[in-house]
């Protein structure tokens, strides 16, 4: 297993669509276990491969207080189950330091493929629902950022970029 290099906002790599994957063969559970990893010690709940510059459909999760529930969706479908938002203080890893209000469906229907390849379907609500639908906006190249109004964008863009300056 690897720890992966993150793409942080405003990276233009973070804008591209991932392609449905194909075959969940070895290639592909590699990429989950250092996905997983990387979550892990970046102290992250959910990571799409889009932040480490792979653009394949896949997402890792763990919500569970001991991290020991990891999750895995490849090829994610969503249905909003109900017209009813809900507001929660979304974080992202490729926007550290940030946290703020995205109001999404407060309830989904998940079909995905599981890290085996396997088809599976859940029905979510509360942080899971919140999570898999800001994974997915990964997946087609949004963050949640672009939910705000563009004064508060443009000034975590700014000091972000600010950072990255320092940094290098
Ligand atoms: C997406 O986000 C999410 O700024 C996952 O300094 C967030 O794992 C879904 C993180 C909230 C639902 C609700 C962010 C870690 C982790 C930071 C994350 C940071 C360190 C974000
Ligand atoms: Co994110």
């Amino acid at each position: 297993m690897a720890l992966l290099p993150i793409l942080e906002y405003p990276d233009p790599r973070l804008r591209t669509k991932a392609r449905p994957v194909a075959q969940v063969d070895a290639a592909v559970r590699q990429l989950i276990g250092d996905m997983l990893e990387t979550m892990y010690e970046a102290k992250g709940i959910g990571l799409a491969a889009t932040q480490v510059d792979r653009h394949i459909q896949l997402i890792v999760m763990d919500l569970s207080d001991e991290k020991t529930a990891p999750r895995v969706y490849i090829n994610p479908v969503i249905t909003p189950l109900c017209e009813e938002k809900s507001p929660y203080d979304e974080g992202c890893l490729s926007v550290p330091g940030f946290y703020e209000t995205v109001e999404r469906p407060s309830r989904v229907q998940i079909s995905a493929l599981d890290g085996e390849g396997k088809t599976f379907e859940e029905t979510a609500d509360g942080l899971l629902a919140v999570c898999i639908q800001h994974e997915m906006d990964h997946l087609s190249g949004k963050l949640f950022v672009d939910y705000l109004s563009s004064l508060k964008r443009e000034r975590i863009k700014k000091k972000l970029e600010k950072q990255h300056k320092q940094q290098a």
